[in-house]
C-alpha cells in the first residue's frame, strides 16, 4: 500500500433536512479534492455522512408516529442517493446512530470522565428548544433566543461539562502559529476574535427525561450526549478505536471541510476535544462561504430551495459540479442563479472546451482517418503550448493545497484557450493543402490531442463523466485514474496510432430560445408561489374571534360531528365541528375556542353551521386551538 495518505471530510448533515445545493456544494468540493489526490497516487479516505441524534429528529419522529430510529433509517437515504447521483466518490458514509460510532463516543466520554476532563455541575440557563441550546441572560435578545428569536425557557439542572476553558491558551497559540490550520485567513481572524473572551467549559450532556434520543453517557444513564459532542467524533469513529485511529495513518485529517456556519464548533469544540483525547487537531479546517439564491437565503418558507436532483436532471451532473466550484472563490459567499449557470454552460463548457474537443476529433478523422499521427520537429508554437501545460499543472498542484477551486479552473481554462488559439494560429485547414504543410499538420494535430488529454486528466476531478467521455473520443483506453497526474508530467504520453472515435458533443449548448423558456418557466413557478401567498389585507378579512361553548351534543348518525352552541359576545351561534372522535360533548361545555365568525353558513347533515371552530389534527387526535389563560368571549384573534 502507498505511504502517502490523504483524509478529507464533509460535515455530517442533519438527517431531517432536505438536501439542497448548499450540502451538495461542500460534498462536491471535498470530492474534487479527493479525486485529485487519488490521481496523485495518494491512499485517500473521503468521509461524509448524517447527524442523526437530537431534539428535532425526536420531535419529527414523534409527529409521524414512528420511532426515531425508523425515521432516520428512512431519511438518511436521501443524502446517500443524492451522492450517488452527483457521482461522489466517498469512501464511507457514517451515521451517528451506528454502533461503530456509538462505541467510540462512549469510550471517549468514559476516558475523559476518568481523567477528570468531564465533571458534573449544576447549571441554570435559558434553553431554546428549536436550537437545542442554552443561553445566558446576557445572550438573550428582548428575552428571546438570539439565533431563532423564539421564546426560551429558564431551566435549572445538573449536567456534565467538558473542561474546554483550560485549553484556551493552547488553542490561541495553535491558531496563531499555524497559518494553514484555519482557512481562509479571514475566518481565522474571526475565531481569534471569538477567543478574546474567556472560553467557558462546554455542557456535553442533556437529561434523558427531556431528550431521550441520543447516546447515553456511559457513567450516568440518566443523561444523553449533547449532539455536537457526539457528531464531531464521527471524523475519527470511522477508523475504529483510538489505537486503530492512530494506526490508520488517516489522522490528523488533511481537511475538515465545513461551511462558515459551523466553524466555531469545529475550530473550538473539536480541536479542544481532540487535545483532551490526546490526538492532534486536523491539519486544516476550511470554512467555505454561503450560497444564497437570487440574493435571498434559501428556505422552505421562501420556496427558493434549489434542489440538486432537479438541477442535475435539467442541466447534467457535471455542469452543476463545474458551476458551483467555478462561479465563486471557495471561501466567499455566492449567489446562485439559473441564468449564470446557463451562461457558464454555454461559454466555458460548450463553446470553449466542448468545441475544442469537437473540432480536434473531427479534424483527426478528416486528415488522418482518426489515427493520432507521430509528431515531427517542434517549432516555437509547439514549445509554447507544452510550456503552458507544464505551468498550468504546477499551479494547479499549488492551488489545490489551499483548495482554491475556482482559481484552479481559471488556470485550466488558460490551457483550453491557448490550445484553441494554437489551432487557430497554425490553421490545420491550410496546412492540409500542401505536402510540406501535411508534415507540419501531424505535429499540430498530435499536440492538440495531447493537450486535450492533459485537460481530461486535470478536469476529471471536477467533471468525471465528461472527462471519461473525452478520453473515449480521443481513443485512450486507460482510465483516467490509471493515467494519473504522473501521465501529464511529461508532454507526449498520448501514443501515436491511437484511434480516435466519433466526435460527440460533450456539453450541448442551451440556445437562447430554450434558455429564455427555462428562465420564464422558473419565473412563472416562483410567481405562482407568490400568488398562492395571501396579503395581510386578505388575512384581515377573516374574522377570528373567541367564543365560549354553551351547549354540545353529538349529531345523530354522524361519527365525527358535534353540534355546538357558542357565545361569541355579540350573539350565539350554532356551529358544527368534526371533533366527536377526540372529545366528549360534556367536556366541551364552558371551554373557550377560536372561531371563524364571517364564514358563509353551510348545511352539514341537514343542520346549519354558522362558522367554524379552529383545531389541529396530528393524525392521531384532533386538538382544539386555545389559550394559555382565559381571554374572555368575543375577543378578536390576530
Ligand atoms: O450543521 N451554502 O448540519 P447541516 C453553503 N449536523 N453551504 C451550505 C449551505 C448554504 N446555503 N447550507 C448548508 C450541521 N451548507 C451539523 C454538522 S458536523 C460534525 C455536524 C453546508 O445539515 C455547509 O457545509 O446544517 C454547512 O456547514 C453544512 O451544510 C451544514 O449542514
Amino acid at each position: 500500500m502507498t505511504e502517502k495518505k490523504f483524509y478529507i471530510t464533509t460535515p455530517i448533515y442533519y438527517v431531517n433536512d432536505v438536501p439542497h445545493i448548499g450540502h451538495a456544494y461542500t460534498t462536491i468540493a471535498a470530492d474534487v479534492a479527493a479525486r485529485f489526490k487519488r490521481l496523485e497516487g495518494y491512499d485517500v479516505f473521503f468521509l461524509t455522512g448524517t447527524d442523526e441524534h437530537g431534539q428535532k429528529v425526536q420531535q419529527a419522529a414523534h409527529d409521524l408516529k414512528v420511532t426515531p430510529q425508523q425515521h432516520v433509517d428512512k431519511l438518511h437515504q436521501r443524502f446517500k442517493e443524492l451522492w450517488v447521483k452527483l457521482n461522489i466518490s466517498n469512501s464511507d458514509f457514517i451515521r451517528t446512530t451506528e454502533e461503530r460510532h456509538k462505541v467510540l463516543v462512549c469510550d471517549i466520554l468514559q476516558n475523559l470522565y476518568d481523567k477528570d476532563e468531564i465533571y458534573r455541575d449544576s447549571y441554570e440557563g435559558w434553553y431554546c428548544t428549536p436550537c437545542e441550546r442554552f443561553w445566558t441572560e446576557k445572550d438573550l435578545q428582548e428575552g428571546n433566543c438570539p439565533e431563532c428569536k423564539r421564546k426560551v425557557e429558564k431551566i435549572e439542572e445538573h449536567n456534565y461539562f467538558f473542561r474546554m476553558g483550560k485549553y484556551q491558551e493552547w488553542l490561541v497559540e495553535k491558531i496563531k502559529s499555524d497559518p494553514h490550520f484555519i482557512l481562509p485567513a479571514s475566518r481565522r481572524n474571526e475565531v481569534l476574535g471569538f477567543l478574546e473572551k474567556p472560553l467557558e467549559d462546554l455542557c456535553i450532556s442533556r437529561p434523558k427525561s427531556r431528550l431521550p434520543w441520543g447516546i447515553p453517557l456511559p457513567f450516568d444513564k440518566d443523561y444523553v450526549t449533547y449532539v455536537w459532542f457526539d457528531a464531531l467524533i464521527n471524523y475519527i469513529s470511522i477508523h475504529g478505536s483510538l489505537d486503530d485511529i492512530k494506526a490508520s495513518g488517516f489522522w490528523p485529517a488533511d481537511h475538515n471541510m465545513v461551511g462558515k456556519d459551523i466553524l466555531t464548533t469545529h475550530a473550538v469544540y473539536w480541536s479542544t476535544m481532540l487535545k483532551a483525547i490526546g490526538l492532534e487537531p486536523p491539519k486544516n479546517i476550511f470554512a467555505h462561504g454561503w450560497w444564497t439564491v437570487n440574493g435571498q437565503k434559501m428556505s422552505k418558507s421562501l420556496h427558493n430551495v434549489v434542489e440538486p436532483n432537479q438541477l442535475a436532471d435539467q442541466f447534467g451532473v457535471d455542469v452543476i459540479r463545474y458551476f458551483l466550484l467555478r462561479e465563486v472563490p471557495f471561501g466567499l459567499d455566492g449567489d446562485f442563479s439559473h441564468k449564470a449557470l446557463i451562461g457558464r454552460l454555454n461559454s466555458d463548457l460548450a463553446n470553449n472546451l466542448g468545441n475544442l474537443l469537437n473540432r480536434t476529433v473531427n479534424m483527426m478523422k478528416k486528415y488522418f482517418d482518426g489515427a493520432v499521427p507521430t509528431p515531427g520537429n517542434k517549432e516555437e508554437e509547439d514549445i509554447g503550448l507544452e510550456n503552458k501545460a507544464r505551468e498550468v499543472i504546477e499551479e494547479v498542484r499549488t492551488l489545490l493545497e489551499e483548495l482554491s477551486f475556482n482559481k484552479i479552473l481559471q488556470k485550466i481554462w488558460e490551457l483550453v484557450d491557448i490550445t484553441n488559439q494554437y489551432i487557430d494560429k497554425t490553421g490545420p485547414w491550410n496546412l492540409a493543402k500542401t505536402d510540406e504543410g501535411k508534415e507540419r499538420l501531424k505535429t499540430v494535430m498530435y499536440n492538440a490531442a495531447e493537450s486535450l488529454r492533459v485537460l481530461g486528466v486535470l478536469l476529471f476531478p471536477f467533471m468525471p463523466k465528461s472527462c471519461e467521455s473525452l478520453m473515449l473520443q480521443l481513443g485512450v483506453s486507460n482510465t483516467i485514474e490509471e493515467q494519473g497526474m504522473a501521465s501529464v508530467e511529461k508532454w507526449g504520453n498520448l501514443s501515436p496510432g491511437t484511434q480516435t472515435q466519433k466526435a460527440r458533443q460533450l456539453f450541448p449548448r442551451i440556445e437562447d430560445k430554450q434558455a429564455a423558456k427555462i428562465l420564464a418557466e422558473l419565473e412563472t413557478k416562483s410567481k405562482k408561489e407568490d400568488e398562492d401567498k395571501i396579503s395581510i389585507d386578505d388575512f384581515m378579512k377573516v374574522d377570528l374571534r373567541t367564543g365560549k361553548i354553551l351547549e354540545a351534543e353529538k349529531v345523530k348518525k354522524s361519527k365525527k360531528l358535534i353540534q355546538l352552541k357558542i357565545d361569541i359576545g355579540t350573539e350565539k351561534r350554532q356551529i358544527l365541528a368534526g371533533i366527536a372522535e377526540s372529545y366528549e360533548p360534556e367536556d366541551l361545555i364552558g371551554r373557550t375556542v377560536i372561531i371563524v365568525a364571517n364564514l358563509k353558513p353551510a348545511k352539514l347533515m341537514g343542520i346549519e353551521s354558522q362558522g367554524m371552530v379552529l383545531a389541529a389534527s396530528n393524525g392521531e387526535k384532533i386538538l382544539l386551538a386555545g389559550f394559555d389563560s382565559e381571554p374572555g368571549k368575543g375577543i378578536q384573534v390576530r
